[in-house]
This record gives structure tokens, C-alpha cells and sequence, in this order.
């Protein structure tokens, strides 16, 4: 008898265990879903969004559940969707970019020097050990030993298996005041090549005469587009050859008709005072009050500050410092001839023959590279002081202003604008402006679902890319826009 009730009592603990497993796995499942619906709010969001211009200051990035009606009765979503361009991307930034990077993280030159070279050591392909990296030998005799990737790393976590990269440098350390490195570098970062208005952007290098002209009719004159043709057809005059370094020097060919200003000129101030500085209201304008810059119904953030000369067409400032250009029609027809033709690198070339706020206004319709879009991109507006400042080596000044003007400004729209900073020298201002976007394609999200008084937690984590089929230029209006796909490029749930 005591034996039978004290198999039953068992029994009975038995069947309350499993109701309890069950229960507890239910209320995970629910989590799970309610993680689930935080993943696609704020894709939804992302799908909604301007892909011509990215920010903290969307809605996207200011998602908040509980601002919003509870969507459960018995719990809750949170979710949080970061830039991952606005990061430093760990296999394209250069060995500069990095020891810059990493010298503002720990603090320390020496391990900055170590971090640099072993993970350039880690990414490349061969088996040479920098001076203070680390290739085979060194990770395969270590006690767990294994070999280094020799190639582009897979996800930011893979740090912690390069030498040098301790766990309180890539995960912080509060005590000692060091920033997460894991959550200021990336491998995914990549941005759009299309414009402020989403229209896809014109090779300067490639694109005919006529599709440059319907490109940029709406913000340049009719002879300034003629001097960006000339400038182009005209060879690499004295001795360039059209080599096909990846960047050219400071100094340029020079340009058609005498540059008026002569800033890329040959021996030209690399200080402050190699750009005349901005003295109109604004920065960077669009000249002429030239209407399709505005994205649709992003009502409170248009790229460009548009208050200034409502002027109906292009005259003003602008026409007087362009260069006088004899007979455009003529040029214009002369057939391209690729062996003459001079390969514009950077489009801060076209300064010399351009007026300050026309170029601004045309930097983003305009790229010098192929392709859908570029990987490692920096978004100015959404890189952290200590990612900027990779950029921007001993320059702390230079960081300063462009965090202090996208607080003033709201989001850069467009990269020229940089040509208003007052901080950065000639050279440091090329280079960055060649490793800075305004836009991305690469957001991660966060994702977590609760049930009750935390009775359940479950997190969902993911890296996806926003493709956007690129808007058709529409002269008179803004862009059309079509929705975007989502392709998933990390996922982890937890
Ligand atoms: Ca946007
Ligand atoms: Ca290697």
C-alpha cells in the first residue's frame, strides 16, 4: 500500500514536471514569435524608408515598442536596428584606417601596431608575418592550435581568434573605459551606388555626352555641363598617360580654359587653405531652387537645406566662376576617344571647373565605379566618433565638426557637402571623402520577444541587405520608388 501511494505520489510529480516543461516550452515558442513580429516591424519600417539618405534620426532607427499599442496582450517586442555602415568594415578598411582605429579604442600605439598587423596578417592570403602579426607558425602552436582564415574574415566575432584581440578589447571593458569593438566594426557594411533620390548614378567615366546632360540638366547650366564634357574628352594632358592607379596624387592634370581657383593644381596648399570657404547661408545648397532633390513623403528631412535663391534657373554665382568654354557645341560631338579621354578618379577633380554649390549639388548622381553598390563605405551620418576618427587620423577637430554639423544639420545627404569642412587639409579630405557614403544597404537587427513578467525571453539577431531596384529619373517630380527585397546575410536566434 505505501509502496503503491508512493509510486503514484511520483507519478504525479511526474506529470507536474512535464505540464511545467510544457508550459515553459510553449511560453518560449510565443517569445519566439513575438521576436519574430520585432524582425518584421522593422523591416516593414526599412521598406518604407528613403534609400537615398540614412540616418539616426528615421523612423527606422527609432522604433519603440512601447510607444506603440501593445500588439499582445501577454507581451511584448523590442527591437533595435543599427547601420552596420556606420561601422568600420574589417576586411577593406586599409593598415592606416585600422591603426588610427584601433590606437583610438585601446588608447595604446604599441597594440594598435599589434592589432593592425595581425589582422592584416589573419585576412591576407599569404603566409609573411608583419612585424608584430601573426600568421600559421604562431596559431598553430598554440595549445588548441588552428590555422588562420588567410582571407576575409565571416563575421566581427572572429576577432577573438586573432592574436592580440583579447576578449576586454573586443567586448570592452567598462573598468578600463574601452568602447566594444564588436559593435563598432563590421563585415557586412555596404551602400547603394544610387543618389539622394534613389535614381541610380551616372559614371562620369563611361556615361555619353547626352546621358550626362538628361542626368544633370535640372542643377547645371548648359555650358557647365559642357565644361564637365570638355573636361573629360580632354586627355590627361603632360604626361598622365591614364595610368590606372587605384587613387591619384593630390595633384591633377590641369584643367580646360585655366582653373580659376587652380586647387588641385600642382604644388597647391595642402593646409586650410586650399578651399575657399563657404560664406552664403547654408551649407551646401541646391543652386537655382532646382526642385527634384527632395525625397517623397520624407516630409521633415530633405537632403538639401533648399531655403536659399528661389530663382527659377541657374544663374546666379554659379555662372560667373565656371570657366568661359568656347564653342560647346563643337566638343561636345567630337566622338569620345578612350585613348585621349582622361580617367576622372575622384570627382573633387572636377572642382576647377565647377562652382562650389553645383558640385555639392551633383556629388551624389555621380560615381567613378561600377556596380550596384560599394562595399566598406563609411555613413557619415551614422559612424561614431571613434569610426570616423579612422578616418580621420590626429584629426580630432575634423571629427568634431562633422558630428557637431549632422546634430545642427540632421543627416548629410550628400558626401560633397564635406567640402564645406573647415578642419580637414587638402589630402586628408580626398581620401575621406573616397571612403565616406551618406546611405546603406547593410542593417542589423535586434530583436527581443517577451512573454509576461519575463517569463519567457527570446532573441532573435539578423543581418540583412535593403536591395532597391533604383528609382527612374523623373525630371519634373521626385522619383518613384519600388519597394525593396530583403536578403538575409546572418541570422541567429536564441
Ligand atoms: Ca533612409
Ligand atoms: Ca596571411
Amino acid at each position: 500500500m505505501v509502496l503503491l501511494a508512493l509510486l503514484a505520489a511520483g507519478l504525479a510529480l511526474t506529470v507536474r514536471n512535464e505540464h511545467q516543461s510544457s508550459s515553459a516550452h510553449i511560453n518560449r515558442l510565443q517569445a519566439r514569435f513575438y521576436a519574430y513580429a520585432g524582425i518584421q516591424r522593422a523591416l516593414y519600417e526599412l521598406s518604407r524608408d528613403h534609400p537615398g539618405t540614412d540616418g539616426y534620426d528615421e523612423p527606422w532607427a527609432l522604433l519603440d515598442s512601447r510607444r506603440e499599442e501593445p500588439p499582445f496582450s501577454d507581451g511584448y517586442y523590442l527591437v533595435r536596428v543599427v547601420d552596420e555602415s556606420g561601422k568600420l568594415n574589417l576586411n577593406t578598411a586599409g593598415a592606416e584606417e585600422l591603426r588610427a582605429f584601433f590606437r583610438t579604442v585601446t588608447g595604446d600605439d604599441g597594440l594598435a601596431q599589434e592589432l593592425t598587423d595581425s589582422l592584416l596578417d589573419w585576412r591576407d592570403t599569404d603566409s609573411e608575418q608583419r612585424t608584430v602579426g601573426a600568421e600559421a607558425d604562431y596559431y598553430l602552436s598554440l595549445s588548441d592550435p588552428y590555422r588562420p582564415r588567410n582571407g576575409p574574415l565571416i563575421t566581427a566575432a572572429e576577432l577573438l581568434l586573432i592574436k592580440g584581440f583579447e576578449r576586454e578589447i573586443v567586448y570592452g571593458d567598462r573598468r578600463l573605459g574601452t568602447p566594444p569593438l564588436f559593435e563598432l566594426a563590421t563585415v557586412f557594411s555596404q551602400s547603394p551606388n544610387i543618389d539622394e533620390r534613389g535614381v541610380a548614378r551616372l559614371n562620369i567615366n563611361s556615361a555619353g555626352a547626352e546621358e550626362l546632360r538628361q542626368h544633370l540638366s535640372d542643377v547645371l547650366t548648359e555650358a557647365e555641363i559642357n565644361a564637365l564634357i570638355r573636361f573629360r574628352e580632354q586627355g590627361p594632358g603632360g604626361g598622365g598617360q591614364g595610368t590606372s592607379q587605384p587613387r591619384p596624387p593630390a595633384s591633377s592634370p590641369p584643367s580646360p580654359g585655366g582653373s580659376p581657383t587652380g586647387p588641385l593644381g600642382g604644388g597647391g596648399p595642402l593646409g586650410t587653405g586650399g578651399l575657399p570657404r563657404p560664406t552664403g547661408p547654408g551649407w551646401g545648397g541646391v543652386p537655382g531652387g532646382s526642385p527634384p532633390l527632395g525625397p517623397p513623403q520624407m516630409g521633415p528631412q530633405l537632403p538639401f537645406p533648399t531655403r536659399q535663391r528661389p530663382g527659377p534657373q541657374p544663374s546666379g554665382p554659379g555662372m560667373s566662376e565656371g570657366p568661359q568654354l568656347p564653342e560647346p557645341q563643337q566638343q561636345e560631338q567630337r566622338p569620345s576617344s578612350g585613348a585621349q579621354r582622361r580617367t576622372i578618379r575622384s570627382l573633387l577633380e572636377l572642382e576647377p571647373i565647377l562652382p562650389r554649390d553645383k558640385l555639392v549639388a551633383i556629388w551624389e548622381r555621380l560615381t567613378t565605379r561600377n556596380g550596384e553598390a560599394q562595399d566598406g563605405l563609411i555613413n557619415l551620418n551614422t559612424a561614431p566618433p571613434a569610426v570616423l576618427s579612422a578616418l580621420l587620423a590626429d584629426n580630432e577637430a575634423a571629427v568634431e565638426e562633422i558630428v557637431r554639423l549632422r546634430q545642427e544639420n540632421g543627416s548629410f545627404a550628400s558626401v560633397g557637402q564635406l567640402l564645406t569642412l573647415s578642419s580637414v587639409p587638402r589630402d586628408q579630405l580626398q581620401r575621406l571623402m573616397d571612403r565616406v557614403c551618406t546611405k546603406t544597404a547593410s542593417f542589423r537587427l535586434k530583436a527581443i520577444g517577451v512573454v509576461g513578467n519575463f517569463r519567457a525571453t527570446y532573441t532573435i539577431e539578423a543581418v540583412v541587405r535593403r536591395q532597391v531596384p533604383p528609382a527612374q529619373e523623373a525630371p519634373t517630380d521626385a522619383p518613384a520608388m519600388v519597394p525593396p527585397t530583403f536578403v538575409v546575410h546572418y541570422w541567429r536566434e536564441r
